[in-house]
């Protein structure tokens, strides 16, 4: 293999049949990762060995900004990213990352399963990438180092990490905070030194990045439930025969039912294990007082007619 991406040097003259080069930032035995090898499994069984995955997990290729950029051009084959991380891509990634969207998992699941997931994931195709399926996230929620928060008012003055994605920066503002964008791999360091005083992700996340050791107050804010999204990219999809593109697209979808068996047990695990050791978390009474100060937000994102027509199609459902 020569030429191609600056993370992995050579990718220009792989043979058709070299593996799918995934990359995930989470490290191995997180569901997300065990999902995609799943997939690989799968897409080995049924190509009878011609195609497989190879996966580079625990983000040591880069950030997921980074690596969507590179995965856009050529340089990565597959990639599973928080669907923030398309946020300034792709418009209608908003949709599914406002805050206050999804009644319930089962709302968010059945979305994304439908004709709105499936809209979400073709919208990605003029990017370069090839929306293959959605992954669960969980609830996100906000944690931090001083107190419980228990209504908008005690966010006040708080600098909060969010993910790259102005959206989110919004939400926080809106909330009261600061908003302090970086990439996930940052926030420990920056919660135990003081840098930020909190950030907001699920359990799994909270608990797998350690970050209960600098942010001990976990509170049920369940203010957003964007999913993870798996891509590909374009170029290496074009070299595929339409039977292996298949057989990826049909790999992909049954990773998800796979994933998310994982991921339940994943979230109960991750808060039991924190709670043990001293987290404190609280439930909060008036999550209205929340979705009403991000109110705003969602009108300054959702600008195109596209977009609107996605929100109502699942508060519909
Ligand atoms: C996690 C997600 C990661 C990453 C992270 C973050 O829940 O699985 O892909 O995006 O959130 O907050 O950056």
């Amino acid at each position: 293999m020569t030429g191609g991406s600056a993370l992995l040097p050579g990718r220009k003259g792989e043979a058709l049949n070299s593996p799918l080069i995934a990359t995930d930032h989470h490290p191995a035995g997180y569901p997300t990762v065990a999902a995609v090898q799943h997939m690989g499994k799968l897409i080995h069984e049924r190509t009878d060995g011609r195609l497989n995955i190879e996966m580079f997990a625990g983000g040591y290729l880069g950030s997921e900004t980074d690596t969507i950029e590179v995965t856009a051009s050529g340089g990565l084959d597959i990639n599973r990213v928080a669907i923030a991380a398309l946020n300034t891509i792709e418009p209608t990634t908003i949709v599914p990352s406002l805050p206050f969207l999804f009644r319930s998992k089962a709302h968010m699941r059945k979305a994304l399963d439908g004709p709105a997931g499936d809209i979400i994931l073709e919208s990605l195709k003029p990017h370069g990438l090839i929306g293959l399926c959605f992954y669960d996230s969980g609830e996100r929620c906000f944690y931090n180092t001083k107190k419980p928060i228990l209504t908008p008012e005690d966010m006040k003055g708080m600098r909060i990490r969010v993910q790259n994605s102005d959206l989110y920066v919004s939400m926080v503002k809106a909330l009261g905070a600061d908003a302090a964008p970086m990439p996930l791999g940052e926030v420990y360091q920056s919660l135990v030194r003081g840098v930020i005083d909190g950030a907001e992700n699920n359990w799994p996340s909270y608990q797998g990045g350690r970050h209960f050791e600098g942010a001990p107050y976990y509170s049920l804010t369940r203010h957003a439930m964007a999913p993870e999204v798996l891509v590909m990219s374009s170029s290496r999809w074009n070299k595929l025969s339409k039977t292996d593109q298949d057989i990826t697209k049909q790999a992909a979808k049954d990773s998800v039912p796979f994933m998310r068996d994982l991921w339940d047990k994943r979230v109960n695990e991750a808060r039991i294990t924190v709670l043990r050791l001293g987290v404190k978390t609280n439930e909060v009474n008036d999550l209205s007082a929340f979705g009403e100060k991000v109110r705003p937000v969602w009108d300054r994102f959702l600008v195109t007619e596209q977009q609107k027509a996605l929100v109502n199609s699942i508060r519909n459902i």
